[in-house]
Formats: structure tokens, sequence, C-alpha cells
């Protein structure tokens, strides 16, 4: 018996030995999972969708007291654009949506947007 027909799986590799037994340094792996990415959900200013249209949005879409509301339309109406809520990709996606298409029923311009947070 000589060399390598001698090698045993089981003698080599306890799963604690950080070494593989030949003098090699085995790097343990990473953990593979991350956090999925977060999108900003922003709200874009005009000159002709009504303030009480954007409040009510806010509250029907993002579950928004009509205080909360009020303050972010209001930063969106004197700064231009705003932050209506932060979200993974899916669901900032579909509150994009939910806004345009409520605008585009109501024949008002207000415009929605998104973008990795
Ligand atoms: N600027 C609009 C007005 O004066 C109000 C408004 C606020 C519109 C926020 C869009 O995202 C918006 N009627």
């Amino acid at each position: 018996m000589t060399g390598m027909s001698d090698w045993h799986p089981k003698e080599q590799d306890s799963g604690e030995d950080p070494h593989d037994g030949a003098g090699l340094t085995v790097q343990e792996s990473k953990p593979k999972l991350k956090q999925p990415p977060r999108y900003k959900v922003l709200l874009l200013n005009d000159d002709f969708t009504p303030m009480e249209f954007v409040v009510y949005v806010l509250e029907a879409i993002f579950g928004m007291s009509r205080e909360k509301a009020t303050q972010i339309m209001l930063h969106v109406h004197t700064r231009g654009v705003g932050v209506c809520g932060v979200f993974t990709r899916d669901i900032a996606e579909t509150k994009v949506a939910q806004v345009k298409e409520h605008a585009r029923a109501n024949q008002h311009p207000l415009m929605c947007t998104m973008e990795e947070a």
C-alpha cells in the first residue's frame, strides 16, 4: 500500500479542520444570501395635478395618514420631487404603475418613478 490509494475522505475531513491534509488551507465559503435591493418611489411635481388628488393618491396607494400625505405633497410641490416610500423592486414597480394608472384615469399629468435606494 503506497501513496494516494490509501486516502480515505472520513479521515481527511472532520468538517472542522480548515486544512485539507495536503498542506493547503481551505477557504470557508461566505454566506451567499443577500438582502434584496431597495427602491425609492419618487413623486414629481407638475403645475396641473390638484393638490387634493396628490394627497388622495398618497393615502390610497402608500397608506399615509392625511397629515403625512399633505406634508409629502407640499414637499413635492415646493422642492419638485419627493420620496413616497422605499420598497423591494416588485412592490415599488407596482406602486409606480398604480400611481400612473390612477393619474391617467383622471386625466392628470402626475408622474411617478423609482430609483435604487
Ligand atoms: N403643483 C401642483 C399644484 O400646484 C400640486 C402638486 C403637488 C402636483 C405634488 C404634483 O407631485 C405633485 N396644483
